[in-house]
């Protein structure tokens, strides 16, 4: 076969069966010429499964306080030139409650690791939020099977909890003081326990190798997530990663357009890291297999002290425009925005 034939016999494969192998998806993650023809299957494939709505999820980035040191986080416990912050809950309510008034019907909850927000403090957050009616998707990092147990029994609804990277070695040398088994554990408990499940990788790593995403891809797949993030990695220049070389927009959005044919009817977001690098970059992410967008609905101050990486868009933003500008963004490219839950739609 010539390779053209080649590359779009495994495109036409993936977008059928949903399945590919590690070989093909490494054929597909190397080859750059054929690009457009991964991200046009992947969009069919998003529309046939999940439909034209997207659906928005407000981000309340509520502590960024952290135990832990991942070398390319910018909110790593090392990291003194952050100045730390704390929501108390009156303010976390009150910042659901305007999300709720933005239209928006799920928040995410997520931080630091912050033992300050104990399990009495996230359940009754939890409680309180859910009185509005609200979908709730919680993202406070590696916990204990009985307390995402007391979350889940308390109302939340989703767990987001990216692997990172399945490769072992380099999650370990990435995330020091951090097992990976560990992490394991927490996204097989969290499936477990009934919550939809919502991981993830990021692409660029130092010593991250095309055979490893491949490998990010298949677990995605295998583990059944319900929602997956793809984010590229962008080096912080307070972290030690400083002088490494960044991930690419262009292999996020192809791992994140294989990812959508392989696991046909799952949420994925357009990263808000994808658009850091790219202008159009959400945009682009929602017309290369992405249906969900996640906009931050934290206030004042606070949305810029929350710097995982730098560059970050919308920082200097409300809430209120963000909520229009991508509505813009969405009804501009003819897309719809949701007004359901957003759920993940199992239809396969
Ligand atoms: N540290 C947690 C995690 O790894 C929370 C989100 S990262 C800012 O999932």
């Amino acid at each position: 076969m010539t390779e053209r034939t080649n590359i779009q016999a495994l495109i036409d494969k993936a977008e059928t069966t949903h399945t590919l192998t590690k070989d093909e998806l490494v054929t597909l993650l190397q080859d750059r010429q054929y690009e457009a023809e991964v991200f046009a299957a992947a969009d069919r494939v998003r529309q046939k499964y999940v439909g034209d709505e997207v659906h928005l999820r407000g981000l309340i980035e509520f502590s960024n306080r952290c135990k832990q040191n991942c070398l390319y986080c910018g909110l790593r416990r090392d990291n003194s030139k952050v100045s730390r912050y704390r929501l108390d809950m009156d303010t976390i309510i009150d910042f659901a409650v305007k999300a709720k008034s933005y239209g928006y019907r799920t928040v995410v909850l997520q931080s630091g690791e912050d033992e300050w927000f104990d399990v009495a403090k996230m359940v009754e957050i939890i409680k309180k939020i859910k009185e509005l009616d609200l979908a709730i998707t919680i993202s406070v990092g590696e916990k204990s099977r009985e307390v995402y147990q007391a979350y889940r029994d308390a109302g939340a609804d989703r767990y987001l909890l990216r692997i990172e990277t399945t490769d072992k070695e380099l999650y370990e040398k990435l995330d020091p003081g951090m097992s990976w088994d560990n992490r394991m554990r927490c996204l097989y408990d969290l499936k477990e326990l009934g919550f939809e499940l919502g991981t993830g990788c990021l692409v660029g790593i130092p010593g991250q190798t095309i055979e490893s995403l491949a490998d990010d891809i298949l677990f995605f797949k295998e583990i059944d997530a319900d929602m997956i993030g793809v984010g590229p990695f962008i080096p912080n220049p307070d972290t030690p990663l400083a002088d490494e070389a960044g991930g690419t927009f262009e292999l996020s959005t192809k791992v994140m357009a294989l990812i959508r044919l392989l696991l046909p009817d799952i949420n994925i977001p357009a990263t808000t890291a994808m658009e850091s690098l790219n202008p159009e970059g959400r945009v682009l992410a929602l017309q290369r297999g992405a249906n969900v967008v996640m906009p931050n609905v934290t206030e004042g101050e606070y949305r810029q002290l929350y710097l995982l990486y730098p560059g970050k868009i919308c920082v200097n933003d409300t809430p209120a425009h963000c909520r229009s500008c991508i509505t813009g963004k969405i009804t501009g490219i003819g897309r719809k925005v949701s007004e359901t839950h957003g759920y993940r739609a199992k239809r396969v």
